[in-house]
């Protein structure tokens, strides 16, 4: 018999499914998460005690809690994550893929009392400000009592949720285990649990509109309103209906006249999405503040103007090289009531990370991320560092502590959004800005977003460029190909006030590595300039590859002695050889794409004809 928590709710298909789920996984008991702060700290308590985290000191770091992963068990696993499409072309190059009946099969072989020992929670959640015309509900069956916390802090969860969802409301069912039964009383001791990486799977079903994962605990792979609905099903359903889910930030921008732009951006990981998100402009009179750091869902409203909201609560960011330097308004949304994964543990009972800024105390010795005594300096076998947190180290902090957070971040309505950004990292030929000559041109722009991987760090040009179009490579639930048409199509509804488009690269070096912009604050001298081209204003020339500001459009005052005329001069320069060498790499780019519409191959041929004059 199954122990039956708390009631089940007055919905006849979600408890149907639930009970559907609980016969095949066989948990101890079923719980129904409500969403409420005594949940929350019930469950940081339980598992504080049975070893799974550390609660942090409460005077430096309160209502915190830091947890450990298995060493296997510590990022997105791309390599198991499925697109289980009926047909695998409309999973497309870009996805993996198995057949649908096939991998269900396999996977509830796998299911099949995986919950043994532990409780089936129930997580009814929203994605979006719970009731807004634009928000999704989501249920996620989890046996992890992480993922129910770290979902409280991601999403919208609990009561008012079920009480938007009635008696017959649509959700996207969600199932998740991590993959490690306990048999006759045993307990986890301590020890993450998760299962082995040849028996992951994140699997998304996006006819069915359904998201299966085993096997990880992490981030991602189990929190699964994140990446699994709000990107690949989303993208599906927002294809279907005319919208479009993004991975975007959301920043609103107020000029020192009180007139405000909103601006989102698509960049891949590591390129300072949630630094952008965030910043603090050193320009005077200018604010920016924070509507969203990686997920955006955009829909027309009746002026014809693409409304945007944030679905998510919290954000789950990168934890190392984060400073109050780099980004103080993230160490202030991680000041408290975090959760704190694979971080670095002091004696003082802080967290500590590799870039955190915050200097440790002479012979001060750390628990590192793996659980070992650590310090400063410390070298393995090979002579390498060792890391205190894992690079992948995360703090799942709540948005509504981040104290750049816009007032009317949780406007159901949305927000309407002048400007799209694109950009990577890229030390040579890309400029500081420029702006797409029209919609398409921007769709084209987008659909070649890449960023440089050096081999070495010193090792400037031998860069090759991994190309992530839109950011959305491993997030796209359908044919990548029909995602360019779906841009496409959206461009020509009727009566559609389009946001401009942009391509920003913070990132130029000079021959000799020299960075030639100096980035975080000082960025919103590039974004004023984006502003004022929203505007029909700020000074631009027309180049082959769009319209790039004069140098004399970006306002320098007060860092001429930092970023002189030479080098605004190079930030914004044309470079024909750089480029003829960039149209070789994006041809071979394109030829990956099985579907790719006629409207972008044309692009490309048209830059090549600029590019020859
Ligand atoms: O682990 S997540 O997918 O949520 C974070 C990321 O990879 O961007
Ligand atoms: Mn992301």
């Amino acid at each position: 018999m199954i122990k039956q928590l708390n009631a089940a709710p007055d919905h006849a298909k979600l408890v149907a499914w639930v009970n559907e789920w609980a016969e095949l996984c066989e948990p101890e008991a079923i719980y129904w998460c409500d969403g409420t702060n005594t949940e929350y700290y019930g469950l940081c308590d339980e598992m504080v005690k049975s070893g799974l985290a550390v609660r942090l000191n409460s005077k430096l770091r309160p209502d915190c809690v830091l947890f450990k992963s298995d060493p296997s068990d510590v990022a997105r696993v791309e390599a198991r994550t499925y697109i289980a499409s009926e047909k695998k072309e409309d999973a497309g190059p870009t996805n993996n893929w198995i057949d649908p009946v096939e991998l269900k099969k396999e996977m509830r072989a796998l299911y099949k009392g995986c919950m043994h020992g532990r409780t089936m929670y129930v997580i009814p959640y929203s994605m979006g400000p719970v009731g807004s015309n634009i928000a999704k509900i989501g249920v996620e069956i989890t046996d992890s009592a992480y993922v129910v916390i770290n979902m409280h802090v991601m999403t919208r969860v609990g009561n008012a949720v079920l009480d938007v969802l009635g008696k017959d409301g649509e959700f996207v069912p969600c199932i998740h285990s991590v993959g490690k039964p306990l048999e006759n009383g045993a307990s986890d001791n301590g020890i993450w649990p998760c299962a082995p990486m040849d028996k992951k799977y994140i699997a998304q079903f996006p006819e069915t509109r359904e998201i299966w994962s085993f096997g990880s605990g992490y981030g991602g792979n189990a929190i699964l309103g994140k990446k699994c609905l709000a990107l690949r099903i989303a993208t599906v359903q927002a294809r279907d209906e005319g919208w479009m889910a993004e991975h975007m930030l959301i920043l609103k921008l107020t000029n020192p006249e009180g007139k405000v732009k909103y601006v989102t951006g698509a960049f891949p990981s590591a390129c300072g999405k949630t630094n952008l998100a965030m910043l603090i402009p050193t320009l005077p009179g200018w604010k920016v503040e924070t509507i969203g750091d990686d997920i955006a869902w955009m829909k027309f409203g009746k002026d014809g103007r693409l409304y945007a909201i944030n679905p998510e609560n919290g954000f789950f960011g990168v934890a190392p090289g984060t400073s109050m330097h780099s980004n103080k308004n993230a160490m202030l949304s991680c000041a408290k009531e975090t959760i704190f994964t694979n971080c670095a543990l002091r004696e003082n009972g802080d967290i500590w990370w590799e870039g955190i800024e915050v200097p440790l105390e002479p012979g001060e010795k750390l628990i590192d991320w793996k659980g070992n005594v650590w310090e400063q300096g410390q070298v393995d076998a090979d002579g390498n560092k060792v890391k205190a947190a894992h690079p992948n180290a995360r703090f799942s902090a709540r948005a509504k502590n981040c104290p750049a957070i816009a007032s009317n971040w949780e406007d159901p309505n949305g927000v309407p959004i002048d400007a799209f950004l694109f950009g990577g990292r890229r030390p040579s030929t890309l400029p500081l800005v420029y702006q797409s000559m029209s919609w398409e041109h921007g769709v084209f722009i987008g659909s070649t977003v890449g960023s440089e991987v050096t081999a070495a760090a010193l090792d400037v040009k031998a860069g090759t460029v991994r190309r992530d179009p839109f950011a959305m490579l491993p997030f796209c639930g359908y044919n990548m190909g029909d995602y360019f048409q779906h841009w496409l199509d959206i461009g020509k509804v009727e009566g559609a006030k389009l946001p401009k488009i942009f391509c920003v690269n913070w990132f130029r070096k000079t021959a000799d590595g020299r960075w030639l912009w100096p980035g975080f604050g000082e960025n919103s001298r590039v974004l004023k300039w984006i502003f004022e081209r929203c505007d029909g204003e700020g000074k631009a020339v027309e180049t082959p590859i769009g319209f790039m500001p004069t140098t004399d459009a970006i306002d320098r005052s007060g860092i001429e002695n930092e970023v002189t005329d030479a080098d605004i001069a190079e930030l914004l320069t044309f470079d024909k050889e750089g480029w003829k060498n960039e149209l070789a790499m994006i041809k071979e780019h394109y030829k990956k794409f099985d579907r790719l519409p006629k409207a972008l191959a044309d692009q490309l041929a048209q830059l090549e004809e600029r590019l020859a004059k």
